[in-house]
């Protein structure tokens, strides 16, 4: 939209969008119910089944030892297992992400290796419920002894896969050897009253998936308990040994309803957050959510990227002191990406505030996206911020735990469209598809139509089986006003904010905010139509002065996307300029490899006197597509 255009839209006053008030609790509105239509994610979702995960199935029992391990252990003939102790939980993501897809695009022959996998995993399991094949393989008898073992780890892994495979395919064998592993941890350390401290943490939240499925309140229980071993001294075994690791390390300082700062390895980190949030949301415990809001706030204020990455550090894979936050030696990993996307989710859902989501967005667009290449079959663990061109997408690694979590995490991204509860829909996220909603016992069809994130328009039409009266709110992005995140961290140089221009029926409308969206609450009709136009507009950025490596720099954002400079776009090289005074900042239609984005071409100034060029930015998720490169998503201002 013009900015002529957004002088005519309707101009709401902007206080109102940051007012927080009383918390409304929502419910997820399952992927599986939505089918993605728009041609940014669908393609995404083909890649993910074409290409990333028959590469994972290559990977994990051709390449790699990990379905052989199963294998073995079912076998019982004293073989060795090969690999990494918690390799096991690659095959359980692989087969999530498999379940996910499946709903996507039916594929009958990955089904079949899907099926085939399991029946391997059922063999491996112990006549008493452990499953495990580095122990089964390499000694029963030294299981649950070392709580950084990731045995509880690769068995919330598997409750994880059991319930989407279940859900999926209306199969249970996965599923009732996950119950089996829930029945052994439950009454070897709950029931018998035995301090087990996870030393990384996921279980919870797989348990709570656990109950949702079985309905069995055990299963909530545990995860509840499971959350409060942590913090009060029990943790033993490798991390709680190694001095500059430490109970810190794994969130295991304080008790959870205590924590208010955000310590350790980011991925556990993220998984233990979401698990408290769920659980939090399923017994009603305030407590959880009042520690967490403290522990988002030091995420996002003082610990986050620009891309919505977390965990700066490669040396514990997670979080260093406040404001640490360097580019080319970024770790922000994958998974840590996409723990950021659950557990944002979560808060969203427990608040109804529209801040998490905002964080939700930026870490999938930037940080979660980038780990995957746009081939589909290639992949990043580590995602920085700049390179010297010593940064490659790889088709796999020792450590697998990224190339599935992505996978899963893009094959079910209709999860973070929608929330609902009795009252209506959130519109959180902008993603073209097709659902239907039950709401006040109506059946309501609901379609979105968008070229969103390369332009701002979103159409949505209602179709209720009779006129019915909800509420539709729509998520007013972060990104429009002057603030881009929560917080400070980040803030754009241009505070000045712009707006979104609204009608319904091509009419215009005005309507309320409540807690960051614009709430449109009224009696809706058989093709009702919702025009939702947000300005996607060129804006620097700039950090806090305590982010060292960000001095003297800025990033250029537009719409939820980061951008960046890559040498494949700029005669190899990405460094040795500063950014023009004027940087006549111009959105052009572009395609890296076969991806249609739209680029922005800025005026630079080069160093030592090379005059003036234009550089063209790429958006930061689909750099590295084209070899090693150098690349900068802080680009210096030099003296103004
Ligand atoms: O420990 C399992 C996974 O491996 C973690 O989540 C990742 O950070 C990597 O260390
Ligand atoms: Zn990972």
């Amino acid at each position: 939209m013009k900015k002529s255009q957004l002088l005519l839209a309707l101009l709401l006053p902007f206080n109102s969008v940051f007012a927080q008030e009383s918390p409304v609790k929502l419910e997820a509105h399952s992927f599986s119910k939505i089918k993605i239509t728009d041609s940014f994610w669908k393609p995404k979702l083909e890649k993910v089944a074409k290409s990333a995960l028959p590469a994972s199935v290559y990977q994990t029992e051709v390449k790699t030892g990990r379905i052989r391990n199963f294998e073995k252990a079912g076998r019982k003939q004293g073989e060795t297992h090969e690999g990494i102790y918690y390799d096991d939980s690659d095959v359980y993501k692989a087969l999530e992400a498999i379940a996910y897809s499946l709903q996507n695009i039916p594929d009958e022959a990955l089904e079949q290796k899907a099926d085939e996998w399991i029946a391997k995993i059922a063999s491996a399991q112990e006549p008493d419920g452990y499953i495990n094949t580095f122990y089964s393989l390499m000694g029963l008898d030294k299981r649950w002894q070392d709580m950084e073992k990731h045995e509880d780890y690769c068995a919330g892994h598997l409750m994880e896969a059991g319930v989407a495979y279940y859900q999926a395919t209306g199969k249970r064998q996965l599923l009732d050897v996950a119950i089996r592993m829930a029945d052994h941890i439950d009454t070897q350390f709950r029931q018998a009253n035995k301090p087990w401290v996870s030393g990384h943490e996921e279980i919870e939240l797989a348990l709570v998936k656990l109950y949702k499925v079985t309905g069995e309140e055990r299963y909530l229980q545990l995860a509840d308990w499971f959350l409060d071993q942590r913090g009060r001294g029990y943790g033993k075994g490798a991390i709680w040994d190694k001095p500059e690791w430490g109970p810190k390390y794994a969130q295991d300082a304080v008790p959870v309803k205590d924590q208010k700062e955000i310590t350790g390895h980011a991925v556990r980190a993220m998984y233990l957050y979401t698990g408290a949030a769920d659980v939090a949301a399923a017994k009603n415990d305030l407590g959880y959510m009042n520690a967490m809001k403290t522990v988002w706030e030091d995420v996002v204020y003082r610990n986050m990227y620009v891309t919505g990455g977390i965990g700066s550090s490669g040396s514990n894979e997670g979080f260093s002191v406040d404001y640490d936050l360097p580019n080319e030696n970024a770790y922000s990993e994958t998974c840590a990406s996409v723990g950021m996307v659950f557990w944002n989710q979560r808060m969203n859902l427990l608040e109804g505030q529209s801040q998490y989501i905002d964080v939700l967005e930026r870490s999938l667009y930037n940080a979660a996206l980038d780990g995957l290449s746009l081939s589909g079959d290639r992949f990043f663990y580590g995602n920085p911020l700049a390179s010297s061109g010593q940064h490659n997408r790889r088709e796999w690694f020792g450590t697998a735990c990224c190339p599935s979590n992505i996978s899963r995490l893009v094959a079910s991204v209709g999860d973070y469209i929608y929330a609902k509860n009795d009252s209506g829909i959130w519109v959180n996220l902008f993603i073209g598809n097709q659902t239907e909603f039950e709401l006040s016992g109506t059946k309501v069809p609901v379609e979105m139509k968008t070229n969103y994130p390369w332009d701002g328009e979103v159409l949505i039409e209602l179709n209720p089986a009779n006129p019915t009266r909800f509420e539709v709110n729509l998520r007013i992005p972060g990104w429009i006003k002057g603030e881009p995140v929560p917080g400070e961290l980040y803030s754009f140089l241009d505070e000045e904010p712009t707006n979104f221009y609204l009608e319904v029926n091509g009419g215009k409308v005005q309507s309320p905010q409540k807690n960051g969206y614009l709430v449109l609450d009224r009696e809706w009709k058989k093709g009702d139509k919702i025009s939702y136009t947000l300005p996607m507009e060129v804006r620097e950025l700039q950090s806090r002065p305590e982010v060292l490596a960000n001095q003297g720099r800025v990033a250029i954002q537009r719409g939820p996307l980061v951008y960046c400079v890559e040498g494949a776009d700029n005669g190899g090289k990405a460094t040795d300029f500063v950014l023009a005074s004027t940087p006549g900042f111009e959105v052009k239609d572009y395609q890296v490899l076969d991806e249609q984005v739209k680029a922005i071409s800025f005026n630079v100034n080069g160093l030592n006197n090379q005059g003036q060029k234009t550089l063209t930015a790429i958006p930061y998720y689909t750099w590295a597509n084209r070899g090693p490169n150098e690349m900068q998503v802080w680009i210096p201002v030099g003296q103004k």
